[in-house]
Formats: structure tokens, sequence, C-alpha cells
């Protein structure tokens, strides 16, 4: 019951915003569709340059955000553990992962948040050598933007199991209720409701998928600014029927993450 109920919500939200996108609810839920525009993401659309300028790439194969210049929230299960680390190469500031303006830079530490043990706790800061410099994404203190519609970016899979991608595709997924997440089964029944938020689409058709994890879901403010309430986590397969994408509470996090930032090396 409660599903039909965010599959309508959803495809109504979805049937005004996505026009602004070019997507058509068609194309969300017709996967494979030859007739119709190439479904990137999962099912969705090229960003524009500069559209979300926060969004970095990071050499691990994962998505991430400016919570600062210099440093880059991102999914604990992106990273090793916490300390010194120059191993990640991050790319900021292009939607063509090989575009000559490429601003890039190197880690110098890294901050796996306390207690990660594979469930829930996905999340974790990167300090970078050198400013990126591009605006940056506030991240949700309270759960007051944990519901309606999310836009999620990155340069993961354009569908279970495919490659990653040069150029950032973005879409759009409706907020799902914990209960109804749950009622997913398998995995799903885990869900550790405080830490873990799902979107999607019941239809399925759209999500985050392989090489997305780590990146920012978002929306806008009562300000119109953006606002980041979710890190791509994980999920069963991608834009699978009734198998959402679940996504790190960020506000449940919000002073850990700032608590965090004010502990890394300068
Ligand atoms: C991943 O492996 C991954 N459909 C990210 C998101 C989802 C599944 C897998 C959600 O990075």
């Amino acid at each position: 019951m409660s599903i039909l109920r965010t599959v309508k919500r959803g495809a109504a939200v979805g049937a005004v915003t996505l026009a602004a996108f070019s997507l058509t609810p068609g194309t969300a839920f017709a996967q494979g569709d030859p007739s119709g525009p190439s479904t990137k993401i999962v099912g969705g659309t090229p960003a524009e340059q500069g559209e979300f300028p926060f969004m970095v790439r990071l050499s691990m194969g994962c998505g991430g955000a400016l919570y600062a210049q210099d440093i880059v929230l991102t999914a604990a299960h992106c990273v090793d553990g916490s300390g010194p680390n120059t191993d990640i190469q991050v790319t900021g500031g292009v939607v063509d992962l090989d575009d000559p303006a490429a601003q890039k830079a190197t880690s110098t530490e890294v901050l796996q948040a306390p207690g990660y043990d594979g469930t829930g706790k996905d999340w974790a800061l990167i300090k970078l050598d050198k400013p990126i410099d591009q605006p940056t994404l506030k991240i949700a203190e309270t759960n007051a933007y944990d519901n309606g519609e999310f836009d999620i970016a990155g340069w993961g899979a354009d569908q279970e199991g495919g490659s990653q991608q040069q150029q950032l595709l973005k879409a759009k997924v409706p907020f799902i209720d914990d209960a109804t997440c749950k009622a997913a089964g398998g995995s799903y029944g885990n869900l550790v409701e405080d830490e873990e938020l799902c979107a999607g689409l019941e239809p399925g058709g759209v999500d985050t998928c392989q090489g997305d994890s780590g990146g920012p879901m978002f929306r806008k403010d009562d300000a119109g600014e953006w606002l980041q309430v979710g890190i791509v986590s994980w999920g069963e397969g991608c834009a699978r029927p009734g198998k959402p994408g679940v996504y790190t509470e960020v506000s449940h996090f919000a002073a850990d993450i700032k608590t965090a930032a004010g502990q890394l090396g300068g």
C-alpha cells in the first residue's frame, strides 16, 4: 500500500520536474528502449558544465562533493581507513573528466567515519593538498529536507554492470520511506533507519550505480540553495524494480562531519 503511494507521488512530481531536464516519465521507466534518448547514470542525462560545481571524481572510482574547497565528503566504503594518505587523485570543476580545464588535487589525509564496520556510518572526509576553486555543497543539519525529490549525479555505470562514464550524468529520484524500503526484502531488511535514507522509483529505471558511490544526493533548500541530504552508499543492483538506492542520511551525521572536518590537518 505504501509502495503504491510512493510511486504515485514520485510519478506525479517526476512528470513536472523531469520535463525541465528533457526527460519524460516514459524514458525513466522504459529501460533500454532504443527509440528513447540515451539513458545514463541509470536513466539519466548529461549534466551541463557548471550545473553541479561541487561534484568531484575520485581516482579509486568513486564520487564525492566539496564540503570545503579542500575537503571532500564521500563514502566510508570508498576509502581504506583513516590517516595520512597521498594515494587519491581528485578531479573537479568539469563534467568531462578529460577536459583540460579540470582542476586536480591529491589527498593528504583521510578520515573514515569512526566506528564504520560496513553497516551504516558510510561517510568519510578527504583532505586535499590544495583547494579546488569551486562552490562547496552545504550539508543538511536536520531531517527537514529528507523528503520530496532528490538530485543524483555521477560518473558511474549507466547500467548495472556497465562501464564508467567520462561525462557527468544526472537524474532525479523520489524519497522512499524507511518502512517501504525495508519491505524491499533481502539486504534492505537490515536498513539502519537512523543512518540511511532510500530513494528511487518503484518500477526502477532510474538510479545510482557502480562508481557513483560516495557522490552526493542533494536538493534545493527553502532558500533555493543546493543542500546535500545523502551520500551514495548501496543497493541491490542498479535501477531494479522495487530495489531502491540507499544513501547515507547526512543530517544524522552532520555534527560528526563538522567535528571531523575540524580535526583534519592543515
Ligand atoms: C556501487 O557499487 C553502487 N543502485 C552504488 C549505488 C547503488 C548500487 C551500487 C544503488 O557503487
